[in-house]
């Protein structure tokens, strides 16, 4: 008999996206395997991608529209009917309040992009002009120092470095680069490379560590000062790379030379012998990476942290070279824009100013302003600035990563928007999440009167649960895209039925290889779950309803289409010549009318086109290096063909170290490494607060921890976990000895946001005073008696919107003054 058909897809439970095949039997996912053809995974794969028949069926699973009625429960209504009166709401409210008053969140999870792309045709066609999304509690912080210091997003070359540093990260759990572990095995076991991990916690990743600097929670900002004073005070730096590369060393040295190491040692609660023994030991490598995620980014001073992890790399000359940090290719076109205020190294031409002026205009107004740049100019390559603009628009908030590259991109990423209610910093476009509630729950004129949530969960992921949950009932209109009745769903006045990551084209925008940049466009391996839609086709049938584009360009752009690529590209480009305003539209009209020649399967990926080619205008060499070569359009038309002919991730990019400097946005391609407000945070630091628990709440929660039993709220049935079922609360033996508590017993957990019962872990993972909560729990799951059961806590009915970060605005989601009780039980 022959062997059972493996189709090759990818797993969608984290941001490594590894390439998978599924043997399907009907629509269960009978066998999975990791596919040893992906470019990216070679075949890796953790426990977590086993599981995933879990996500893809079950009770789980929404099968119609829904629509709250007047007593709060839900009836199911038929698309037709859910489609024509969300557009004509949405339309209402944009006719009363204007369509910056309407909000869109989420838009892509750990492996679906293509939704948010083709939703941005939605938002320009409403005149939409904030959003946001996971990132910005997390990342923006992080995304508004590398703005200031070079304009891109950086990743490591892990795989070749001598010394591997993980600040807040634990990726033996957390992964966020290919064959995580393999690698962490193979550094442990060498002897000539070394790990240095800096966490409260003995995580897995810090029990491989060569130095584990156990961290004080909320104590980074001291550590990491102190380690930059190591190089600066034992003039470990590397002097060439400073003079050659980076601006502003003076006032860097100024800042750290007179930090009292011994004193900053004491306050992070990490001997001084060691952290002059881990910043030696990276002064000493011929090449480190260092990697900073959650465990900073989720804790006090994260900005200030993001920016002292940086210069541990870039003071020791760990940039562009085998086994060092890089800024990277990418397939979304954010490569070229002038970032705050440098501009291109030649003297700018016609094209670049215009470009320029396109893009940054873009950027605030949704990309309706390319009017401006073009009438001045004619032909294919004046059409770049159109397609750029609609481009840079589309992608703006719209993908995690997009957002970061974007804040290197542009001056109003990095900061000088705010929200319209609070007057948050918006950042890569973000509005800060813990800000969302309040920009709702207001008298103000400028609120929010409607919110949009696609593939995200923000009444279960964002700071203080109970707050956003009446945001959303308090709104004129909310709608929820989603494959499960989640509990943001719950809050909803109407929610949509998608079809799964498996029934659909898919793809991520999280490519961050290098030299080798890949992307992967996964091809549907069953048919959707009846009674669900695809979001290209969701945001297609709105957009129809809305009559977003008249019916004559779209019969003329399909004809086109009909007679090959080459006529279809001039055909679009000299429509959006003409008319620049439908640039904010072009997802939409790349899928009436090229996807219409696409094989139906792959219909949604249509917009994939509009990138392919920016792709290939913006970084023209590495693409050629890559296969894609020829005039004109012709580099972008093959791409896009390999892309939707290959089953598996294609290399689209083939870069060279000497490529890394051109991606840094600077006029003289250097690092401008002081940035004065956190060089005076810096100075302040003897004097800062260092201590937020109090008499009432004496430990430090970490609200939502990675295990290997996590996978954010993408799995909800509680079966996928077959051990730490309820996700235990994990403590320290002193304290739990201190409150009478052993393994397995229930105990309140209290915080000035609310309190949950939970069971105990007693762990030696676990610093004294440090307690910690997984996250991804506390997710309804229909029963078969058709109750509803939920399992362990959902650590955002404990955090509060009022801790975060002053300049990025992000929650303290790993700093959670707590306290714990033990419950009796009788
Ligand atoms: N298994 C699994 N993997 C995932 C996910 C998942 O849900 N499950 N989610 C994915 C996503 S969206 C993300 S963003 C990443 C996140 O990946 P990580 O950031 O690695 O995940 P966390 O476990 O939340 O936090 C990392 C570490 O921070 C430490 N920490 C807590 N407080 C402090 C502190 O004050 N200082 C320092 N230095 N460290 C501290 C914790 O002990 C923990 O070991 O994981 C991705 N991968
Ligand atoms: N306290 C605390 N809170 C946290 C964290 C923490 O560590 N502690 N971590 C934070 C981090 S780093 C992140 S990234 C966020 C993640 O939180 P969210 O942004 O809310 O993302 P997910 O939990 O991944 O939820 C994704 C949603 O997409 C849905 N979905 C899956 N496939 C599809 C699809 O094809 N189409 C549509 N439309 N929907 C789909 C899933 O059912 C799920 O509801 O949580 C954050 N919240
Ligand atoms: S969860 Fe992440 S590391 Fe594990 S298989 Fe999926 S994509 Fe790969
Ligand atoms: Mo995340």
């Amino acid at each position: 008999m022959a062997e059972p058909e493996q189709q090759a897809t990818a797993c969608v439970l984290c941001e490594c996206n590894c390439g998978i095949t599924v043997e399907v039997d009907g629509r269960r996912f009978a066998k999975i395997r990791g596919d040893k053809a992906h470019p990216a995974s070679a075949g890796y794969t953790c426990e977590k991608a086993m599981r995933l028949d879990l996500y893809q069926n079950g009770p789980h699973r929404l099968t119609s529209p829904l629509k709250r009625t007047a007593d709060g429960s839900y009836v199911e209504i038929d698309w037709d009917t859910a489609l024509d009166e969300i557009a004509t709401r949405l339309t209402e409210v944009e006719t009363r309040f204007g369509g910056d008053k309407i909000f869109f969140y989420g838009g892509g999870g750990q492996g679906n992009h293509l939704g948010v792309a083709n939703q941005l045709a939605l938002r320009g066609a409403l005149g939409s002009v904030y959003h946001s999304n996971a990132l910005a509690q997390e990342k923006t912080g992080e995304m508004w120092v590398d703005a200031r210091l070079y304009g891109g997003h950086t990743k490591g070359d892990f795989d070749n470095a001598e010394v591997l540093v993980f600040v807040g990260k634990n990726p033996w759990q957390s992964h966020s680069f290919p064959r995580a572990r393999p690698l962490l095995k193979e550094v442990a076991a060498d002897p000539h490379r070394a790990m240095i991990v800096v966490d409260p916690r003995v995580s897995e990743t810090a029990a491989m560590a060569d130095h584990h600097l156990q961290v004080t929670p909320g104590g980074d900002a001291w550590l990491i000062a102190a380690m930059v004073a190591v190089l600066v005070q034992e003039d470990l730096v590397d002097a060439a790379f400073i003079a050659a590369h980076t601006s502003g060393y003076d006032e860097v040295r100024a800042a750290f030379a007179d930090v009292d190491i011994a004193a900053f040692a004491v306050t992070s609660g990490v001997g001084e012998e060691q952290i002059r023994a881990a910043a030696r030991r990276i002064a000493a490598a011929s090449s480190v990476c260092v990697y900073e995620d959650l465990g900073i980014q989720q804790a006090p001073n994260s900005t200030l942290v993001s920016y002292l992890n940086k210069l541990l790399w870039i003071l020791t000359g760990n940039f562009a070279g085998p086994g060092k940090m890089f800024l990277h290719s990418s397939f979304a076109p954010l490569a070229g824009g002038g970032g705050s205020g440098a501009g291109p190294r030649k003297p700018p031409t016609r094209l670049d100013r215009a470009r320029k002026a396109a893009t940054a205009r873009a950027v605030t107004t949704a990309g309706s302003a390319i009017g401006v740049a073009l009438p001045a100019l004619s032909g294919i390559a004046a059409l770049r600035p159109a397609v750029e603009a609609g481009s840079r628009a589309l992608l703006d908030a719209m993908i995690p990563l997009a957002g970061g590259m974007l804040g290197g991109t542009a001056g109003a990423a990095g900061g000088s928007r705010t929200s319209p209610v609070t007057g948050a910093k918006i950042i890569g476009g973000l509005l800060p999440c813990n800000s969302i509630a309040d920009e709702i729950l207001t008298e103000h004129p400028d609120r929010f009167r409607a919110i949009w949530i696609d593939s995200s969960n923000p009444a279960h992921s964002l700071a203080d649960s109970k707050r956003f949950r009446a945001a959303m009932r308090s709104i004129e209109l909310s709608v929820v895209i989603d494959v499960a009745f989640t509990e943001t769903a719950r809050e909803a006045d109407y929610v949509l039925p998608a079809a799964s990551q498996f029934e659909k084209p898919e793809a991520t925008f999280f490519n961050f290889e290098f030299p080798r940049n890949i992307f992967h466009l996964r091809k549907p391996i069953v048919d959707p779950l009846p009674g669900t839609r695809s979001e290209p086709e969701i945001y297609a049938e709105l957009l129809r309803r809305m009559g977003a584009v008249d019916t004559a360009t779209i019969h003329r752009l399909r004809r086109a289409a009909r007679s090959g690529r080459d006529t279809f590209g001039a055909s679009f480009f000299a429509t959006l010549a003409a008319r620049p305003a439908l640039a904010k539209l072009a997802p939409y009209l790349l899928y009436e009318t090229l996807g219409e020649t696409l094989p139906p399967r792959v219909r949604g990926a249509a917009v994939l086109w509009g990138l392919s080619q920016i792709c290939a205008m913006s970084n023209p060499k590495g693409v050629a290096r890559a296969g894609f070569t020829g005039k004109g359009a012709a580099p972008g038309n093959k791409l896009f063909d390999a892309i939707i002919d290959s089953p598996t991730g294609v290399v689209f990019t083939d870069d060279t170290w000497d490529d890394v400097w051109h991606h840094v946005k600077r006029k003289d391609r250097r690092f401008t490494i002081a940035i004065e407000n956190l060089l005076g945070q810096v100075r302040a630091l003897p004097s800062a607060r260092s201590v937020w628990t109090t008499e009432e709440f004496p430990l430090v929660l970490a609200a939502g921890e990675r295990r290997s039993f996590t996978a954010n709220a993408i799995f909800r049935n509680p079966e996928w976990r077959r051990r730490d079922k309820h996700g235990a609360l994990r403590i320290s033996a002193a304290d739990a000895t201190a409150l009478h508590l052993a393994t397995g017993d229930q105990a309140r957990l209290t915080t000035e946001t609310g309190s949950a019962t939970v069971t105990v872990e007693i762990s030696d993972m676990m610093r004294a005073g440090n307690i910690a909560l997984p996250n991804g729990l506390g997710l309804d799951f229909p029963a078969t008696d058709g109750t509803t059961t939920s399992e362990g806590v959902s650590p955002n009915e404990l955090t509060s919107l009022g801790l975060k970060d002053d300049l990025a605005g992000t929650p303290w989601h790993k700093h959670v003054p707590a306290r714990l009780d033990a419950l009796v039980t009788s």
